[in-house]
């Protein structure tokens, strides 16, 4: 099956029962039994299996080239699953520019468990490889990074991370299986923000994992069920619906995108545009190599004035983009990273990341993108009065 079948049919049969095209929503905690222990049917208590879930599960398996998915009740808490298997000594490296939420998860509340993190730029592999030691567990990289769109190569990470006998985990969340496939590209477990563009509406916060291992499958559905922070059936039928036009969004994703960042190139007030569709991009043969369909819908840029001052002015002027956190719905979004999505990363290790103050982090949706650059133009012009 082609990728965009994949997308509509991957892991799917019509309900076995009624025929409904789309999986029921099955609203229900607890499945009867006939006798102690032995259920009706395939399913117990919806914390350990729920076939909505299931139904997401298996979609997501299938558009990742996994062979099990899992699905959380959000980004947060796939991570937060990975990591449980972490004790006092263990060394991780993770890249070095990451969403705010994973640093403060790694830095903040695994503080006192002995774990030790390494952030990296990972684009560095003499770096990295002197960075692992017999300690070395995991490898967690981004890839685009939030914000500032740095582009790994999984291939060339995993080439080593095999050799050590490492856990490569790659979170898909800004490149989405349609343009970038960590599994294939020799990583084990693949992490998304659902959240994001796979639910692509902007209405529900949710996590997943995808493996190709069994083993890992099974252990990892073992940690989601013991520990309980899984999906619930209406959100796993909202991220369903939603990958079913992954292809589409995605494509028009990058189109716009692509356009809203040549314009910011162009413009005077802009100093530095973070695009991995750029030439510029300093990855830009790994960008091509690693996701040949296209780059994106993330977008960031400064301004030539180092303001923060005029980032906030020019965002609070914006009319069609909306100003929050998130990324990955239909509707535009733009962001004060600095304040908002890695305001829980310290200053300094922001400044050193290189996530100014006067960053802005663009999602850009689907709208006409002729209406999206008339925004950004009307909000630049407000600089000047
Ligand atoms: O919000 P949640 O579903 O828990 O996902 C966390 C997460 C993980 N990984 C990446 C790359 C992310 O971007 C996120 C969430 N990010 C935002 C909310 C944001 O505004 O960047």
């Amino acid at each position: 099956m082609k990728f965009n079948t994949k997308i509509i049919h991957g892991g799917q049969q019509v309900d076995q029962e009624t025929g409904a095209v789309m999986p029921p929503i099955f609203q229900t905690s607890t499945f009867a039994q006939t006798s102690p222990g032995k259920p009706m049917g395939d399913y117990g208590y919806s914390r350990t299996s729920n076939p909505t879930r299931t139904a997401l599960e298996n979609a997501l398996a299938s558009i990742e080239n996994g062979n099990r998915g899992l699905a959380f009740s959000s980004g947060m808490a796939a991570t937060d699953c990975l990591l449980r298997d972490y004790k006092a000594g263990d060394e991780i490296i993770a890249m070095d520019d990451l969403y705010g939420g994973t640093y403060r998860l790694f830095t903040k509340v695994y503080k006192n468990s002995g774990i030790k993190f390494h952030f990296i730029d990972m684009n560095d592999l003499e770096k990295f490889k002197s960075t692992i030691n017999e300690n070395t567990k995991m490898v967690w990289i981004e890839t685009p990074t939030n914000p500032l769109m740095k582009v790994v190569d999984i291939e060339a990470i995993s080439k080593i991370t095999k050799k050590h006998n490492l856990l490569l985990a790659v979170d898909n969340t800004f490149a989405t299986p349609y343009l970038q496939k960590p599994l294939e590209l020799g990583a084990d477990i693949v992490m998304h923000s659902a959240t994001k563009y796979l639910s692509g509406h902007s209405d529900v916060i949710a996590g997943a994992l995808i493996v190709k291992d069994e083993d890992l499958g099974k252990h990892l559905h073992f940690q989601q069920f013991a520990t309980g922070a899984t999906l619930g059936p209406m959100d796993s039928f909202l991220v369903l619906r939603g990958i079913k036009t992954l292809h589409l969004r995605m494509q028009r994703h990058c189109e716009n995108a692509t356009k809203v960042a040549e314009f910011l190139v162009n413009h005077p007030a802009v100093e530095n545009v973070y695009y991995p569709g750029l030439k510029s991009h300093p990855n830009f043969e790994i960008c091509q190599k690693q996701m040949p369909k296209g780059f994106g819908g993330m977008v960031s840029f400064t301004f030539k004035s180092g303001l923060k001052q005029d980032a906030i002015t020019f965002l609070e002027n914006l009319k069609i983009f909306t100003l929050a956190e998130s990324l990955g719905g239909v509707e535009s979004l733009a962001n004060l990273p600095s304040m908002m999505s890695h305001a829980s990363i310290p200053e300094e290790i922001r400044r050193e990341v290189g996530i100014s103050d006067d960053l802005v982090r663009l999602s850009v949706g689907i709208e006409d993108v002729e209406d999206l650059i008339e925004d950004l133009e009307k909000a630049f012009d407000k600089l000047r009065r």
